[in-house]
């Protein structure tokens, strides 16, 4: 017998200003280094950018009726910083600060709860310009400034406030591997920048505390729990190699204010360890969030992978043909290998609803905090049938094991506080386009349509709706 899911639970649904909102200049915004890097031929999907997106910022009315109608308790959206400060920091934008103050209304109106991501990757590119954005200590007063203007503003109406949103991906995206803005790749600018980033959350973490506003704050972290391929020794090390690298090497850092020990003698002998000092080490420890934001996608399975074995380079599938990943590793630490017991979606992650509970409880039993679920969903070629239907059973069949998995978390003894999906409407895949759909609501992105931009509702809105009806028991 599982536990039932507790009355307050969040049951929510989740996006981003720039992969919703377009408006991307509108009413004083200033531009984001995302509004820049999408003009770069080659950066994106089919050239596909935020300018239009699915156009929330004139249609959040529209949006947060088709939430209520579904019954949403929860609704987590982020602040497009550029909005607020169109260059970052000195004079605000009034108009950017009503819209969100405006949208918080609409929302408690109807008895969803806001969730605000005060940084969901669309820096101001006017601080990428003058200091190199977060490669630079100058952020973290900047980005602290912000924040505190948002808990000052809105923080008698918002009770959950998530810091940065996977600082892990747009670190090793933007400095690593290129992929994202400011398209970096070297190693130890990437650690630099991860460290700036480290304190820039701890700062605001620390400034929500000392301003006494109540409610609750955590990052999100992009949490893939990995997996040993077998039993071999030399695999488990592999596994113990990636589990430091990518999950302890910052959710440590959020939860204890240090570094794993391990990763530091690693950074250390590659040359790569960035500055770090005794008052860093202070402030870190100050940055203890309320929870972890846990987003979950998949689970990967590392194998041994000697020095002489596979690197970063290999190519994603950013296209959706199933099977077109390549190899990828460290060398001398581990390399990724396909788990023959699970399912792949035509992206090429894997579907596994366990992996969800395994989660939620190495976050329980290694930090024992609440965990709130920021973001999980399914990315899949959804089909507008020529009624308005769209039927998306795998989605459905997907969110449903999840949310089982969920509840055996709570029966093992995790404390879960809400479930958002990825994504409310479909939206803007950073990198894969809009050809990627999240969505319990299909839009219309036919440009040679009329009805571009039209919301239709798919399958699994009314399945969520039932299972938000029914807390979690159908
Ligand atoms: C997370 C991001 C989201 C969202 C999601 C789906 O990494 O926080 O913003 O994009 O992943 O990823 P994708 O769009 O690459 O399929």
């Amino acid at each position: 017998q599982l536990d039932s899911f507790p009355t307050d639970f969040l049951w929510g649904s989740a996006s981003a200003a720039y992969q919703v909102e377009g408006a991307w200049d509108a009413d004083g915004k200033g531009p984001s280094v995302w509004d820049n890097f999408v003009k770069i031929p080659g950066t994106t999907f089919k050239s596909s950018n935020g300018q239009v997106a699915v156009d929330h910022y004139h249609r959040y009315q529209e949006d947060v009726a088709l939430m209520a109608e579904q019954g949403l308790k929860a609704y987590r959206f982020s602040i497009a910083w550029s909005r607020i400060f169109p260059t970052g920091k000195g004079e605000i934008n009034q108009v950017g600060l009503e819209f969100y103050s405006n949208l918080i209304d609409e929302l408690l109106k109807h008895d969803i709860e806001p969730i605000v991501t005060i940084y969901h990757w669309d820096l101001p590119q006017a601080l990428q310009d003058e200091y190199q954005g977060w490669e630079s200590r100058q952020i973290i007063e900047d980005f602290t400034t912000y924040a505190k203007l948002l808990f000052d503003t809105y923080g008698d109406r918002v009770k959950y406030w998530v810091s940065l949103n996977e600082q892990n991906v747009f670190i090793m995206h933007g400095y690593m591997m290129g992929t994202h803005p400011p398209a970096v790749r070297d190693p130890k600018r990437m650690y630099a920048a991860n460290h700036i980033a480290n304190l820039a959350n701890a700062s605001v973490i620390k400034a929500f505390r000392e301003g006494g506003y109540s409610g609750k704050i955590g990052p999100s972290f992009a949490f893939a729990p990995a997996y040993p391929l077998d039993c071999r020794p030399e695999n488990i090390l592999a596994y113990e190699n990636i589990s430091d690298m990518s999950a302890h090497f910052w959710m440590d850092v959020y939860a204890f204010g240090r570094y794993p020990r391990i990763m530091l003698k690693n950074l250390e002998k590659m040359g790569l360890l960035p500055e770090i000092t005794e008052s860093d080490l202070a402030l870190l420890k100050e940055g203890k969030p309320d929870f972890m934001g846990l987003n979950y996608y998949q689970t990967m399975t590392v194998a041994n992978n000697p020095l002489d074995g596979v690197g970063m380079s290999g190519e994603a599938n950013y296209t959706g043909e199933k099977g077109s990943t390549q190899e990828s590793g460290m060398p001398g630490l581990f390399k990724m290998v396909e788990n023959p017991y699970l399912e792949r979606t035509n992206w090429d992650w894997t579907i596994d609803h366990q992996g969800l509970r395994v989660a939620l409880r190495r976050i329980a039993s290694r930090y024992d905090l609440p965990v709130l679920i920021t973001e999980n969903g399914l990315g899949e070629f959804d089909t507008l049938e020529t009624d308005g239907t769209v039927h998306d059973q795998g989605r459905i069949d997907y969110l449903q094991h999840h949310c089982l998995a969920i509840q055996e978390a709570i029966s093992d003894g995790v404390e879960v506080m809400g479930y958002c999906t990825w994504s409310f409407t479909d939206l803007l895949s950073w990198l894969n386009g809009y050809q990627k759909r999240y969505g319990f609501v299909y839009v219309d992105r036919d440009e040679t349509s009329e009805k571009e931009l039209t919301r239709y509702k798919k399958d699994s809105f009314y399945w969520y709706q039932e299972v938000i009806n029914s807390n979690g028991q159908s």
